[in-house]
């Protein structure tokens, strides 16, 4: 079986900036540390690269706070790239900071316009779907155009509700191989997930479901024991990284990178 979904030979990712302190969050917790968030970036890019994959670090963009978080401006799929469009208004402009970029990695890149709005946050694709979860910040019209302009390589889109109150579709779930998904109870009862194998992220530890499989590791968010053991007891080969500050703006571990295959 293809193992497209897990399998990337690159990721991307963004420096956070000074002005991650003014990052969008639901409930204040405090300010994020520059410095800890800067060294649990270094550590998540090393546990990329320990899986040989080349990992391109772009420059910090103190003009968008929430930039670390580079997943929401885009999706990678091996046929081509598309560019959202967040649907926090602080965030629009990131999407066209990424595109230069994605523009030289891909000979097809195209973009979701307005009043299309959609973040990489609430895209899960697995081995057979695409599905995307309607939230605060992806509407119809946006998963509209992604099914369209995926539908030509192949994909088959489903919409999916994000539980209220969430940020994004992972915040609650992620992909651990081709059947498997790790999700938060209150998301798995809504019957998204029947035909794949799940694994129920431990009770009090909703925080540890947006996890990223890449190539042959799971990088979690550190301090969840009981979730983390029962990945190890599944056979999963984890990586905890710290994650305090970005989950101080409602940030795990998928946010901080694409991971892609270009053809
Ligand atoms: C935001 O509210 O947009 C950021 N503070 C967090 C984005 C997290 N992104 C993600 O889960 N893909």
């Amino acid at each position: 079986m293809s193992e497209r979904s897990f399998r990337f030979s690159h990721a991307i990712t963004r420096e956070p900036a000074p002005s991650i302190s003014r990052g969008l969050r639901a409930v204040d917790t405090g300010t994020p540390d520059l410095s800890v968030m800067l060294a649990n970036h270094r550590d998540y890019i090393a546990a990329l690269r320990s899986t040989g994959a080349e990992v391109i670090t772009l420059a910090p963009q103190d003009a968008y706070p929430d930039s670390v978080f580079v997943e929401d401006t885009a999706l990678c799929l091996p046929e081509g790239a598309i560019i959202m469009r967040p649907g926090a208004p602080s965030r629009l402009g990131e999407a066209a900071e990424i595109a230069p970029m994605l523009r030289v990695l891909y000979s097809e890149v195209h973009e979701i316009t307005a009043p299309g709005h959609i973040e990489g946050g609430d895209i899960l694709v697995t081995e057979r779907e695409i599905l995307v979860g309607l939230s605060e910040r992806t509407n119809r019209a946006g998963v509209e155009q992604l099914t369209a302009l995926t539908a030509p390589w192949g994909y088959s889109v489903r919409i999916v509700e994000t539980p209220p109150g969430v940020l994004h579709f992972k915040t609650d779930c992620s992909l651990l191989d081709a059947e498997t998904i790790l999700s938060t109870r209150r998301l798995a009862a809504s019957g998204c997930f029947h035909d794949y194998r799940v694994i129920h992220t431990a009770e009090g530890e909703d925080a540890a479901a947006n996890t990223i499989r890449f190539n042959d590791l799971v990088l979690m968010p550190a301090g969840f024991p009981r979730t983390r053991d029962a990945l190890v007891k599944a056979g999963y080969d984890l990586r905890e990284i710290g994650n305090s500050e970005c989950a101080k703006l409602d940030g795990g571990m998928s946010c901080l990178s694409l991971r892609f295959t270009p053809r």
